[in-house]
C-alpha cells in the first residue's frame, strides 16, 4: 500500500503549473529547495520574490510526523485546539521511550508494560483524529518516514530535529517543536524565515572505507554546530548522484548537527531505485515525469557561486573516513590523524563498546557493509576486542538483516541486537556498570554525542563514525585504529589486515514482507474518548498559559547565567526524564539541571535570591513563582542547540521564566520559546553577557512598543545599587508579537477556532 497516494499524485499533477507561476514572478534560475518552498506557499499567499534570511513566509507542508516523546505534548496541545481531525496526513511513531538494556525481546516487554499508559493515550488520540500510529517496535520515526512516506519534491515538518532525514528522498523536511506541528495539523499556515542556501558540490567518487557518513562528518567539521543555522543545505554534483538514497538520508539527517533548517538532494535515479524497492514504483514514475522540477536548474549547477549564499566543494575521491567527537559532533578528526589527536587531548583510546544503527545509519547498505567488515575480520581469524551493539532503524530492516544472515554474523563477534528504537542514542541505554565507569570511550554511528547522551554517564566520551568504521574499531578495540593502514594481531599471533568493506545499495532479495506495526486510524473517531487517569504521573492535560498583562517586566531575579554549551539536553534532559514528556508539571523538575552555573561552575546549584541559599534550578524557579516573581535565564552561543523538544520552552514558561537572554539561539529552540510566550532575546553587544551578576534584578521595558527590528531595553540592577543598561535584539515579526501578547501561539489558535465555531 502506498500511503496518501492521492495527495502525492495531485502534488505532481499541479507541480508544473505552480512552478510556472513562480517563474513568472522570480524570473531567474531556481535551486531545488526554492522550487519546493515556492510551490508550498500557503494558499492565498502571493508569490513574491522573498528575501532569504530576512522574510518570514507562510507555508503549507504536505504532512506531519511526530515521535512518542514529543507527540505527547504536541497532541495535548492539538486537543486544546478544538478540531475533529488533522488537516494534513500525520503520523506518530513509538520509538524514543524504549530503553536498551537486555536485547530487543526483553526490552520491548519492559517498554510495553512501563509505557502502557502513554502508548494507549497516543494510539487513542491517533484513532480519534485520523493520525497513522506506528506501534512500539515498528521502528524509528525517520527510517519509517523514509521507507513509507517521503516523496521527492514534498514538504513536511516533524517534531524531531532529525526530520531532515527525508531529504535523502528529495524532500524539504524540517524539524520543529510540537506547537508548529499543531499549526499545520489545525490547517493554519506554518511560518518560517526563508532560509539562506548553502550549496555543496560533491565531485569525485567515494571508495574503500569512505562512506556517506564521512561526508557529513567532514561538513560538520567545516561548518561547526552553528554553521548551518537558518540555512538549507543542498548537495549536488556527480558525487551526489552516485550516492544511494539512504546514504543521502544519512547526510541530511546529520545536517541537524550543524544547525541547518534542512538538507536535501535533487531527485535522481538512486531515489527512483529506493522508491521502487520499497514498494513505491508509482511515486518514482510520477516523480520522473516531472523530474526537471525536482532538481536545481542547470544554471545553478554550472555556476553555483552565483545562486547560493555559500558554496563549498568536496572531492569525494580524496575523502578520508572521519571520527567526530567527543562531546560535540563537529570536532572532526580524519582517521589518519586520530593517534595524534587522542594523545594530544588525552582521550581514552580503549574502546569499550561500539554501536551501529539508529535513525541515521540503518540502511541495508550500512548493515551489509558493516557485516562485510565482520566477515573479512573473521576470515583472517580476528575476534572483537570491544562490545558490539546493533540498533536497527525499523522492523523491515531488522527482518531482512536477519533473513540475509547479517545479524548472525554480528552475533558471531559478540554483537547484541537492541530493539528497533532510539534507546542508546538518547541516554536510554542502561549500560551494565556504566554508573561506576570512570572516564571511558565508546564509538557509534548515531548522530549526536553530547555528554550523557549514550549511557547517561558524563564520563563517557562518545565518538561518531560510519557503521563500517565503528565495526572495525570494535574489532581492534582501539579508537586509534586506522583500517586503511594498520594491521592487527589475530588469534594465531599473525599480523593481518581487515579487507575494505563491500555492501549492497538495496537488498538483492528485496525488502520482503513483515508486519510493519502500523495501526490505521478509525474511519470515524468522533465518539472516541481520550481519558487521562486522574493523578497520572505520566500524562497531564494542559491548561492554557496566561495572557501577557500588558506591563513591562520589572525586578525579575536572574534565575541562572549558564556558561558554555547549553543544548536542549542541558535544558531538558532526556534519558530517565523521557517518561514525563506528557506531564508538564513533573518534567519541569529537570529544567536546566544540566546547565553549568557561570558563578560556581556547578550544574544545578544556583543562588536563590530570596533566601540567599543555593538550591537546584527547578526548586529556585518554583520558589520565585510561588512568590509571584518571574525570572530571567541568561546563556551563551547557540543556546538550545540539538533537539526539537518544546519541553525546553514549556518548562520555563510553566516555571514563570519571562525572558531568555543569550548570545545566540539555535533556530528551533528560539521558535519554541516564542510560541510558548517567553521572550527570546539576544545581546546586541555580546560582551554585555559579562555584565550579568549573580544577584541581579532585571527589567525589560518598552514591551508595549515591541516591534520587528526594534531592540528592547534591558536594565540590570546590581545588588550594590549600581545599574547597567543594555540593549537586546529579538527576531519577532508582527504576527509573532501577537503570540507573545496572547500568552502563547496556541492561545491564538484556540481563539480563532472558538470564533469560527460560534
Ligand atoms: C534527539 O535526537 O535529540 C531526539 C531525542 O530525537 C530529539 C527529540 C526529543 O527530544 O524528543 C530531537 O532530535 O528532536
Ligand atoms: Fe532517535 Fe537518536 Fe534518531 Fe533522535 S537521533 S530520532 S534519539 S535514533
Amino acid at each position: 500500500m502506498i500511503f496518501d497516494i492521492e495527495m502525492i499524485s495531485s502534488f505532481y499533477r499541479n507541480l508544473p503549473i505552480k512552478l510556472a507561476e513562480v517563474r513568472k514572478v522570480l524570473r531567474r534560475p531556481l535551486t531545488v529547495s526554492e522550487k519546493i518552498l515556492y510551490t508550498h506557499l500557503f494558499p492565498g499567499n502571493q508569490v513574491n520574490s522573498y528575501s532569504r534570511g530576512a522574510d518570514y513566509v507562510d507555508f503549507a507542508p504536505d504532512r506531519v510526523a511526530m515521535q512518542d516523546a514529543t507527540a505527547q505534548m504536541a497532541l495535548l496541545q492539538f486537543m486544546m485546539a478544538g478540531k475533529q481531525q488533522t488537516a494534513v496526513p500525520s503520523s506518530v511513531h513509538c520509538d524514543h521511550l524504549i530503553m536498551a538494556k537486555s536485547g530487543a525481546e526483553a526490552d520491548m516487554k519492559t517498554a510495553f508494560t512501563g509505557n502502557k499508559e502513554v502508548y494507549d493515550f497516543l494510539s487513542t488520540v491517533c484513532n480519534k483524529y485520523n493520525i497513522g500510529f506506528w506501534k512500539p517496535g515498528a521502528g524509528i520515526i525517520h527510517q519509517i518516514v523514509l521507507e513509507n512516506y517521503a516523496f521527492p519534491g514534498g514538504m513536511m515538518i516533524g517534531t524531531d530535529s532529525h526530520t531532515p532525514n527525508a531529504g535523502g528522498l528529495g524532500m524539504v523536511a524540517i524539524g520543529v517543536g510540537g506547537a508548529d506541528a499543531v499549526d499545520v495539523m489545525t490547517g493554519m499556515a506554518w511560518e518560517l524565515k526563508l532560509p539562506r542556501l548553502i550549496g555543496i558540490k560533491l565531485s569525485g567518487k567515494l571508495s574503500g572505507w569512505a562512506s556517506p557518513k564521512d561526508i557529513i562528518l567532514k561538513v560538520a567539521g567545516m561548518l561547526t554546530v552553528s554553521g548551518g543555522t537558518g540555512c538549507i543545505v543542498e548537495y549536488f554534483g556527480e558525487g551526489a548522484e552516485a550516492l544511494s538514497s539512504t546514504g543521502k538520508a544519512t547526510i541530511c539527517n546529520m545536517g541537524a548537527e550543524i544547525g541547518a533548517t534542512c538538507s536535501l538532494f535533487g531527485y535522481d535515479e538512486a531515489m527512483a531505485r529506493y522508491l521502487s524497492a520499497t514498494g513505491r514504483k508509482e511515486v518514482a514514475e510520477m516523480a520522473l515525469s516531472v523530474g526537471e522540477h525536482l532538481r536545481s536548474d542547470i544554471e545553478v549547477i554550472t555556476s553555483p557561486e552565483k545562486f547560493y549564499d555559500q558554496f563549498i566543494e568536496i572531492n569525494l575521491s580524496e575523502l578520508e573516513p572521519y571520527i567526530n567527537g567527543p562531546f560535540t559532533p563537529d570536532l572532526a578528526t580524519p582517521v589518519s590523524k586520530m593517534k595524534e589527536a587522542a594523545e594530544k587531548n588525552g582521550w581514552p583510546v580503549n574502546i569499550e563498546v561500539g554501536l551501529i544503527g539508529s535513525c541515521t545509519n540503518s540502511s541495508y547498505e550500512d548493515i551489509s557493509r558493516a557485516a562485510s567488515v565482520v566477515k573479512n575480520a573473521l576470515a583472517v581469524n580476528l575476534t572483537a576486542k570491544a562490545e558490539f551493539k546493533i540498533t536497527p532503524g525499523s522492523e523491515q530492516i531488522r527482518n531482512i538483516a536477519e533473513r540475509d544472515g547479517y545479524l548472525k554474523l554480528f552475533e558471531e563477534i559478540g554483537g547484541e541486537v537492541f530493539a528497533n528504537a532510539c534507546g542508546p542514542c538518547i541516554g536510554q541505554w542502561d549500560r551494565k556498570g556504566s554508573d561506576r565507569n570512570p572516564v571511558n570511550s565508546v564509538i557509534h554511528s548515531f548522530n549526536r554525542n553530547f555528554a550523557k547522551r549514550t549511557d547517561g554517564n558524563p564520563n563517557t566520551n562518545a565518538f561518531v563514525a560510519s557503521p563500517e568504521l565503528v565495526t572495525a574499531i570494535v574489532i581492534s578495540g582501539k579508537l586509534t585504529f586506522n583500517p586503511l593502514t594498520d594491521t592487527l594481531v589475530n588469534s594465531e599471533g599473525k599480523e593481518v589486515r581487515i579487507a575494505e568493506p563491500k555492501g549492497f545499495e538495496l537488498p538483492p532479495a528485496g525488502f520482503g514482507k513483515t508486519d510493519n506495526g502500523f495501526q490505521e486510524p478509525a474511519k470515524n473517531g468522533r465518539n472516541i474518548e481520550i481519558a487521562i487517569a486522574p493523578g497520572s504521573d505520566r500524562l497531564q492535560n494542559l491548561a492554557p498559559f496566561a495572557e501577557w498583562d500588558g506591563n513591562d517586566y520589572h525586578n525579575l531575579p536572574l534565575l541562572i547565567k549558564a556558561k558554555g554549551k547549553c543544548t536542549t539536553d542541558h535544558i531538558s534532559m532526556a534519558g530517565v526524564w523521557l517518561k514525563y514528556r506528557g506531564h508538564l508539571e513533573n518534567i519541569s523538575n529537570n529544567y536546566m539541571i544540566g546547565a553549568i552555573n557561570f558563578f560556581n561552575g556547578k550544574a544545578n546549584e544556583i543562588l536563590n535570591q530570596l533566601t540567599g541559599k543555593y538550591d537546584g534550578v527547578p526548586a529556585v524557579a518554583r520558589a520565585y513563582k510561588a512568590a509571584g516573581l518571574g525570572s530571567v535565564v541568561v546563556g551563551e552561543e547557540n543556546f538550545g542547540e540539538g533537539s526539537s523538544r518544546e519541553h525546553a520552552a514549556m518548562e520555563p514558561r510553566y516555571l514563570n521564566v519571562k525572558a531568555v537572554l543569550v548570545k545566540s539561539f539555535a533556530r528551533i529552540h528560539e521558535t519554541n520559546l516564542k510560541k510558548q510566550g517567553i521572550l527570546p532575546l539576544t545581546f546586541a553587544d555580546k560582551s554585555d553577557y559579562d555584565k550579568i551578576k549573580e544577584t541581579d534584578k532585571i527589567c525589560i521595558t518598552g514591551l508595549n512598543e515591541l516591534a520587528p527590528g526594534k531592540n528592547v531595553r534591558v536594565v540590570l540592577q546590581h545588588s550594590d545599587g549600581t545599574k547597567d543598561e543594555i540593549s537586546a535584539k529579538h527576531t519577532y515579526n508582527e504576527s509573532q508579537i501577537d503570540w507573545f501578547k496572547a500568552g502563547s501561539a496556541l492561545n491564538l489558535i484556540r481563539k480563532s477556532s472558538a470564533n469560527k465555531s460560534k
